[in-house]
């Protein structure tokens, strides 16, 4: 390519990089009454600084060839800071390591701009081979803690390339920039993943929600659990309590994880989780909400039945398909909520929502009843209320 092309070419990318980073979004008509969802994801690979992923030296790189490539922007931790909302993005390379990168909109939907350099995690002296999934805590000592997966390989088993074990990383910071790398969380499970700090101190100790896991990918008996220690610089848990069990056909039978830190609101916390199935087309990921009692984070006091969120439409199709998955958030001033998640391992959306209706939802949506037949006759009550109502208020017209 002679240089006048290469030039033009550049200059192409980067017209439409800004194109695509100044795009509106449009809310979707037609919601669930529950939140709006957007028409187009808040962002994607394409959305990364293109000087992240060509080398724009026309000597080293007279192709124009992409030579670090971005696979995947995806589970982001989520904050408002200084007046900017600002996603912690899982961004994963072609090399399949992730990292996490912060961008930033004026109004958190869209106009997302990568931060120009992403974040170099530091490591512990047992330096990890991946990092993802960060939680952001803005925690009443003053500390904003991101909370992640810290991936390293199972050295007991050194014949199995893809052994690996989890555990949950720490680390401190003010403005999302500079961290402070702590100790990785010590507790009793083999493994650990989708750690949450709890935002309060609770009789005066951290609190921690935890996922224990037998295995990398098979969690035991265990669900959504919670254990308390006095100390972020070296975080020792004792017993966990268990929060929320995994159950018997409902959306969260396989396993379960806490999303971002929860909410508080004057009935209790809100919390977001997802839930995984298994079906005959792979695990489905789908995300649920429910309520713990303020003094008593830990202990759940109303539990909605069902999905709050599930992969639609396109939604559905990524690297890992039939998949949402959240652990970000932002509650607004103004009482609105962003709920911030990604579909199939591969993008983020954004879901805008109030607090008064996740409150609402929270407290009035019936619970599972439990088995098929009282699930049928709990809608047909509603049913039978709604045609009283319609025939009252359209009594010539046949619904
Ligand atoms: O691929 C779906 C998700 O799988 C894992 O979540 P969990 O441990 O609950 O199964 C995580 O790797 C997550 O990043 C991923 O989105």
């Amino acid at each position: 390519m002679k240089r006048e092309e290469f030039d033009a070419r550049v200059e192409l990318l980067f017209k439409e990089h800004k194109q695509l980073i100044d795009r509106q979004n449009i809310k979707q008509s037609g919601g669930n009454g529950i939140y709006d969802r957007y028409l187009y994801p808040v962002l994607t690979r394409d959305h990364t600084p293109l000087f992240w992923r060509y080398d724009l030296d026309y000597n080293t790189n007279p192709h124009l060839m992409t030579r670090l490539g971005i696979n995947t922007t995806f589970n982001a931790g989520a904050i408002k800071l200084n007046g900017k909302y600002c996603l912690a993005v899982r961004t994963e390379g072609f090399d399949v390591k992730s990292f996490f990168a912060v961008a930033e909109s004026p109004n958190g939907i869209d106009q997302w701009r990568f931060r120009d350099h992403p974040i170099v995690m530091p490591v512990t002296g047992d330096p990890e081979m991946n990092v993802y999934d960060i939680r952001l805590t803005q925690h009443e000592d003053g500390w904003i803690y991101g909370l992640f997966c810290a991936e390293r390989k199972d050295l007991s088993k050194p014949d199995d390339s893809s052994a690996a074990l989890a555990s949950c990383g720490i680390a401190r910071t003010r403005d999302l920039d500079r961290w402070e790398r702590l100790d990785d969380l010590v507790s009793t499970a083999a493994q650990q993943r989708n750690c949450v700090l709890h935002p309060e101190f609770v009789k005066g100790r951290y609190m921690i929600y935890t996922r224990p896991q037998s295995g990398f990918i098979e969690t035991g008996d265990s669900g959504i659990s919670a254990g308390f220690c006095d100390s972020m610089e070296h975080a020792v848990l004792g017993e966990e309590i268990l929060v929320d069990a995994r159950k018997y056909h409902t959306v969260r039978e396989v396993k379960n994880g806490q999303g971002p830190s929860p909410l508080k609101t004057e009935h209790g916390w809100i919390h977001l989780a997802h839930g995984v199935r298994r079906t005959a087309a792979g695990l489905r990921y789908t995300l649920y909400l429910f309520l713990t009692a303020l003094d008593e984070p830990w202990r759940v006091i109303r539990r909605p039945s069902g999905h709050f969120i599930e992969p639609l439409d396109e939604e559905r199709v990524g690297d890992v398909s039939n998949v949402v998955f959240s652990n970000g958030w932002i509650a607004d001033d103004d009482g609105t909520v962003f709920v911030y998640y990604a579909s199939s391992d591969t993008r983020m959306h954004v879901a805008a929502t109030t607090m008064e209706k996740l409150i609402d939802y929270v407290l009035n949506t019936p619970e599972d009843a439990g088995r098929t037949q009282l699930c049928a006759a709990q809608r047909d009550q509603m049913i039978e209320k709604n045609l009283k109502i319609l025939s009252l208020k359209y009594p010539n017209i046949k619904f």
